[in-house]
């Protein structure tokens, strides 16, 4: 006779779980000559915040030295860093925008 733990006749399988692509945070790195004015505009711009949460976070990242602006899948935050580094270079203004796996 079945033992009341017997799992004949139960049919199992391996549950794959959903893979998930990595998602990656961008973030923005304080320095001491990038004008707030030109972060705003970067946070408005490539990052599509608006007008008031961008000063706020360009205010933390002047505070606390870096802030995460955004999360991305691998392709867009590289799109957004090098968007943005190209930016900053071409205006002369040492920010410092990089990616980093969540
Ligand atoms: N610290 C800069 C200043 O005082 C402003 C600044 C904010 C620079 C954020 C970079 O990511 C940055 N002009």
């Amino acid at each position: 006779p079945d033992k009341p733990d017997d799992d004949a006749g139960v049919i199992t399988k391996a549950k794959s779980k959903t893979q998930r692509p990595p998602l990656y945070k961008v973030m923005l790195l304080n320095d001491d000559y990038t004008p707030m004015e030109f972060v705003v505009h970067v946070l408005e711009r490539f990052f599509g915040i608006n007008h008031a949460q961008a000063v706020e976070i360009m205010l933390v990242v002047h505070k606390k030295g870096l802030a995460v602006v955004g999360i991305f899948s691998h392709e867009i935050a590289e799109t957004k860093v090098a968007q943005v580094m190209d930016f900053a270079r071409r205006h002369q203004h040492p920010l410092q925008c990089t990616m980093e796996k969540e």
